[in-house]
């Protein structure tokens, strides 16, 4: 039997409050909340500073009882005490009314995870709030993708085309691992460690993953976490910009300063395990200058991808290698996608998306992740964006293969 002795201390993230009977403990990071007596606070506060405790030698009822608040993450041992909030936490209701991701479980699950960050962009930080709204949109819709036979595939547009939805859910692979907590007092290159962190876990346990943002720097952190896992794969990436507009005073490169929104992928094209960085959508008068400078990178204009030229670059696509997807929402033009920071006219509308996935031959390829960045509530009226970006998030549910 392993020895009981711990060092326990109250976590840093509560809020007691006393109630007409007993007191309330909200926990901040996982948003769970307890309803406790007096005596259960008075041992709480006992671990105010950090306190050493064989549990083994406790009389049993105690004993319980520090169990229960070590499992509810009211007390927490000193040696994972800074691990506290590099953790994710499944919300009461989940995003689709899809399974709870359980985090020691290996396999082939399709993991959704918010990240609620928008501090890699100064413009939009409001970004963070997507993953919430995004919840809150599902559940006063009972988005439900649980049920296979009550979906009615119409609804995805594109000839209601049934392709890979219903077996992700007869199969139980969907799964919600809830949003990462992000607390303002964290700093930037502390969140995106942590975000590795999280993702590199879930892939190292083979699972997919499909991130949703969040600004759009919140990428590089989980393509560094892929390659962690991956040997080699490419980036599909949706957008309107390239996200290469590093200027000189942002040495990224020289690993002293970080990436944001709008430089990420200069951090991923010098990733070895990165094959080819392929770009859809690019467009307007902040891309004046921009070409494919790069070796690995492959660029489709949006008017390439409207008049369907260039796809020869589509047909060059490797079929036997591994993907990673990062889908800006202002790849869309603003008229059908109002909510976000940066929007570029005459964007692509929702059909030359889907006959874009189309023609990527998406739904036969080995993606190993997606994410889903940049809408900003906050320049979102009537939803009109947040209800697209779930249609799309489904719509990617359903052209990934499982
Ligand atoms: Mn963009």
């Amino acid at each position: 039997m392993e020895t009981a002795e711990k060092t326990l201390v109250k976590s840093s993230f509560l809020k007691i409050q006393a109630r007409k009977e007993g007191f309330n403990v909200l926990h901040l990071v996982s948003g769970r909340q307890f309803d406790v007596c007096k005596a259960t606070i008075g041992v709480v506060e006992h671990f105010k500073r950090p306190r050493e405790i064989k549990l083994d030698e406790l009389n049993p009822s105690m004993h319980q009882s520090i169990q229960r608040l070590i499992n509810c993450g009211i007390l927490v041992d000193t040696a994972q005490a800074n691990q506290e909030t590099s953790t994710t936490h499944i919300p009461n209701k989940t995003l689709f009314k899809v399974p709870a991701f359980d985090p020691s479980s290996s396999g082939s699950k399709f993991t959704l995870i918010g990240i609620p960050f928008g501090g890699g962009n100064a413009e939009s930080s409001e970004t963070r709030k997507f993953p919430h709204t995004l919840r809150a949109f599902a559940e006063a819709y009972s988005l439900n993708l649980n049920q296979p036979q009550r979906i009615n595939y119409n609804f995805l547009g594109n000839a209601g085309q049934q392709i890979h939805l219903d077996e992700w859910i007869k199969t139980q692979k969907l799964a919600d691992a809830g949003d990462i907590f992000i607390h303002h007092f964290e700093s930037r290159s502390e969140i995106y460690e942590k975000i590795t962190k999280i993702f590199s876990h879930i892939f190292e346990k083979g699972h997919r993953t499909f991130g949703i943002g969040g600004d759009h720097s919140i990428t590089y952190p989980i393509i560094k976490a892929a390659a962690q896992h991956h040997e080699a794969f490419s980036v599909l990436h949706f957008d309107a910009h390239t996200d290469l507009y590093s200027s000189s005073y942002e040495s990224i490169l020289n690993g002293n300063g970080l990436h944001h929104h709008g430089n990420f992928v200069e951090k991923c094209l010098v990733l070895p395990q990165l094959n080819t960085y392929y770009q859809f959508g690019i467009r307007g008068v902040n891309n004046i200058f921009h070409q494919d400078a790069h070796p690995k990178l492959k660029i489709m204009w949006a008017d390439e991808v409207k008049r369907k030229l260039r796809l020869n670059l589509v047909d060059a696509l490797p079929k036997d290698q591994s993907y990673y997807i990062t889908f800006d929402i202002d790849v869309l033009d603003p008229s059908v996608a109002p909510g976000t920071a940066t929007p570029v006219p005459n964007g692509l509308f929702f059909e030359e998306i889907l006959q874009l996935f189309n023609d990527l031959e998406i739904a036969e390829r080995n993606i190993i992740g997606v994410d889903f960045v940049e809408v900003n509530p906050k320049y979102d009226a009537h939803n009109v964006t947040v209800s697209l970006a779930s249609q799309l998030i489904i719509n990617f549910l359903n052209l990934i293969k499982p």
